[in-house]
C-alpha cells in the first residue's frame, strides 16, 4: 500500500514538473512587467524570488546581524489574486550551520540555517512536505539546505478570499530562530473587497509587527545575533546557558552567551515595518526572571491623517510569541477581516469603556484588517498593545505607532456592506458536524520527554513526530475540534495560539475555568486562535478542497520547534481508509 501511495505521489510530482516546464518559457520575461499593473489580464501568474541571507543592520545603536528575505526585514510583500498562480523561487544563501552534537531528535532545535516556505493562511495545496500535496504519511518535510533552492507553485483558488496573509519559514527545528531573526513577510491577495468604493478610496497601510531575538556574539562583543550553538539552551531562570549531558542527566552550565530560548532573551526588539518601537531585556532579578525589563523606544512610526479621513490598516502579528491586545486611542475600529477573511458587514468595535479592554486581540500569526476614521479633533492618538500576563513572560504595554490628525478636514465614508466570501459562506451548520476531536496543548516542566530542551511542549501528550499521523480527516467533512489548555496542575499555566494549515475554521465559543461557554459572533473565521490557560475553545472546520499531509501547531514558535505540533492527513472520501487507518497512532 505504501508503494502505491508512493507511486501516485511520483506521478503527481511528475505532472507538476511537466506543467512547470511548459509555463517556464511563457512567464520569465512578460510576467515580471505585468504582475503589479492594474489592467493585468493576459497571464495570471505572480512570480517572486526570495533569497534568504544574513544582513547587517543597526537597531537602537546596536550592531546586529539578521536573517532576511532579499535583504529586507520584514520581507517584501507578495501580491497575487484569486485564480492566479503564485510562484516563489526560494534560494537559501544562509551559511552552513554546524549541528555537530545533535542526536537526530527533531524536537531539539537544529540545522538553524536550513529553511522552507509556508504561506500562512492561504487555502492552497499542503506544502510543508515533499512533494507538494503528498498524501504519503511518511513524507519528509521540505528542507532547503544552505546553498540550495526550491520552486514553489501555488494555484490560488478562484474563490479565495482577498486579504492579508503572510509567509515565513517552517522547517521544524529552525522556525523560531529564523522568524526571530527577521524572516517573515506579508502576502496580500487583491480582489473584490478592494473594489468596495469606500475601501478603494482609503489609503492601504500594512502594519507588520515582528520581534527580534538577540544574543551577544561569542567572538565579537559589539555584535548581536541569534545563532546559538547546537544543544545550547538559554535558561530564563538564572540567565545562563546550559547543555544537557545524557550521561549524567544534568543540564551543565557552559561558557556561552547564546542558547535557544523559549521567549526570554538578553536583548529583544519589537519592530513595526522594520523599525524598532520597543525593547525588552532579560531581568537579572532572581525574583522576576519572567518579567523582562521593558523600554518604550521613541519616536515611533507616525501616520498623518486629515480629520474625517478613512484609512485601511492591515495589521499582522508576526511576532514569535507575543499575544497583542490592541487598541487605537479614541477611535472606533471598523473591523473588516480577521486572518484574511472579511465579514459580510463591517464590525464596529467601539471605543472601550474600560481602558484595559482591547478592541482586537492578536495572537501570534493573527491579522486584523480595519478602517479608522480619523477623529474630528486634531491631535496625536496612539496605537497600543495593552499589557497582558497570559503567557510565561509578562508582556508590558507598548506604543506601536501614532496617528497624527491634522490639516483640512475630509468627510470620507465607511462601507455599508462587504462582499460575501463564498469559499466560507454560507457558514457551517451545527448538524453538519461529522466528528468531534479534542486537541490539548500539554506540557511538563522540567522535561520528562525532551531533556535536551529542558521542558516538554506537546499536543495530547505527544511531541512532534515527522512521520506519525495522529489524525486523519475526510475531504468534504465538517469536524468540531475542542482546543484545550489545562490549568497549572495539568501542564497548562499559559495560553497557546492554535494554528492549522490549509483550511480556516469558524471559532464558535470559549469556556474558561469550566464556566458556561461564551459564544463568538457568527462568521468569526480564523486560521489561528488564542486558547487561554484553563480554557476550551470550540471551532468547526470543513476540509474543502485539498487533500494531503499537513500540520497543526502552537504558533508560539519556540513551542512549535520543540514539539508542540502534529501532522494530520486529509484523504478523499472514497479512499481506502483502512490503508491509512493503520498509520494512525493509538494510545
Ligand atoms: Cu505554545
Amino acid at each position: 500500500m505504501t508503494n502505491r501511495i508512493g507511486r501516485r505521489d511520483l506521478l503527481k510530482g511528475g505532472s507538476a514538473m511537466l506543467v512547470g516546464t511548459l509555463l517556464q518559457d511563457q512567464i520569465t520575461d512578460e510576467v515580471k512587467a505585468q504582475t503589479r499593473s492594474p489592467g493585468r489580464n493576459r497571464f495570471r501568474i505572480s512570480n517572486y524570488r526570495l533569497e534568504c541571507k544574513w544582513i547587517s543592520k543597526t537597531i537602537d545603536g546596536h550592531r546586529v546581524r539578521l536573517r532576511s528575505y532579499n535583504g529586507q526585514v520584514p520581507g517584501p510583500i507578495l501580491r497575487t489574486r484569486p485564480g492566479d498562480t503564485l510562484r516563489v523561487h526560494l534560494k537559501n544563501s544562509l551559511p552552513y550551520y554546524d549541528s555537530t552534537g545533535w542526536t537526530g531528535d527533531h524536537n531539539v532545535p537544529h540545522f538553524l540555517n536550513t529553511t522552507n516556505l509556508h504561506v500562512h493562511g492561504l487555502d492552497v495545496i499542503p506544502h510543508l512536505f515533499q512533494p507538494l500535496g503528498t498524501s504519503n504519511p511518511l513524507a519528509r518535510m521540505i528542507a532547503i539546505e544552505p546553498g540550495r533552492n526550491h520552486d514553489y507553485t501555488f494555484q490560488i483558488p478562484a474563490d479565495h478570499p482577498p486579504g492579508l496573509y503572510w509567509y515565513h519559514s517552517h522547517h521544524h527545528g529552525s522556525t523560531a530562530v529564523q522568524a526571530t531573526s527577521g524572516m517573515a513577510g506579508g502576502i496580500i491577495i487583491h480582489g473584490n473587497i478592494d473594489e468596495v468604493p469606500e475601501i478603494k478610496a482609503a489609503r492601504d497601510i500594512p502594519l507588520v509587527m515582528q520581534d527580534i531575538a538577540l544574543f551577544q556574539s561569542e567572538t565579537d562583543d559589539n555584535l548581536w545575533l541569534y545563532e546559538p550553538k547546537q544543544n545550547a539552551i538559554w535558561q530564563t531562570f538564572g540567565g545562563i546557558v546550559t547543555i544537557y549531558d545524557p550521561t549524567t542527566g544534568k543540564n551543565n552550565p557552559v561558557k556561552l552567551k547564546a542558547g535557544f530560548s523559549t521567549g526570554d532573551y538578553p536583548l529583544h526588539y519589537y519592530l513595526l515595518n522594520g523599525e524598532a518601537f520597543f525593547k525588552e531585556t532579560h531581568n537579572p532579578d532572581p525574583n522576576k526572571p519572567t518579567v523582562p525589563i521593558p523600554t518604550q523606544l521613541n519616536p515611533v512610526a507616525r501616520f498623518t491623517l486629515a480629520p474625517g479621513e478613512v484609512v485601511r490598516f492591515r495589521m499582522l502579528n508576526a511576532t514569535s510569541d507575543n499575544l497583542m491586545p490592541i487598541v487605537v486611542e479614541n477611535h472606533p475600529v471598523y473591523l473588516l477581516a480577521l486572518d484574511g477573511i472579511n465579514f459580510p458587514t463591517v464590525r464596529n468595535i467601539g471605543i472601550p469603556v474600560d481602558p484595559a479592554t482591547p478592541q482586537v486581540l492578536l495572537a501570534p500569526a493573527n491579522r486584523a484588517e480595519f478602517l479608522i476614521k480619523a477623529n474630528a479633533t486634531p491631535g496625536i492618538y496612539r496605537i497600543k498593545q495593552l499589557a497582558q500576563s497570559q503567557q510565561f513572560l509578562e508582556s508590558a504595554e507598548k506604543i506601536i505607532a501614532e496617528i497624527e490628525v491634522k490639516g483640512p478636514a475630509k468627510d470620507m465614508r465607511l462601507p455599508q456592506s462587504l462582499p460575501t466570501q463564498t469559499r466560507y459562506y454560507p457558514l457551517i451548520q451545527p448538524n453538519e458536524v461529522k466528528r468531534v476531536r479534542t486537541i490539548e496543548f500539554s506540557g511538563n516542566f522540567p522535561a520528562v520527554m525532551n531533556p535536551y530542551v529542558g521542558g516538554d511542549f506537546s499536543i495530547n501528550n505527544a511531541l512532534y513526530e515527522e512521520t506519525a499521523v495522529p489524525n486523519i480527516v475526510t475531504l468534504g467533512d465538517v469536524e468540531e475540534w475542542q482546543l484545550q489548555v489545562g490549568d497549572s496542575h495539568h501542564g497548562g499555566g499559559e495560553g497557546h495560539p492554535f494554528h492549522i494549515h490549509v483550511n480556516h475554521f469558524e471559532v464558535i465559543s470559549i469556556s474558561t475555568a469550566g464556566q458556561p461557554p461564551v459564544m463568538f459572533p457568527p462568521g468569526t473565521i480564523q486560521d489561528t486562535v488564542w486558547v487561554p490557560a484553563n480554557s476550551v475553545v470550540t471551532m468547526r472546520t470543513k476540509f474543502k478542497q485539498f487533500v494531503g499531509k499537513a500540520v497543526y501547531h502552537c504558533h508560539i514558535l519556540p513551542h512549535e520547534d520543540t514539539g508542540m505540533m502534529a501532522n494530520f492527513l486529509i484523504v478523499p472520501r472514497h479512499s481506502a481508509r483502512g490503508a491509512y487507518g493503520n498509520m494512525e497512532k493509538h494510545e
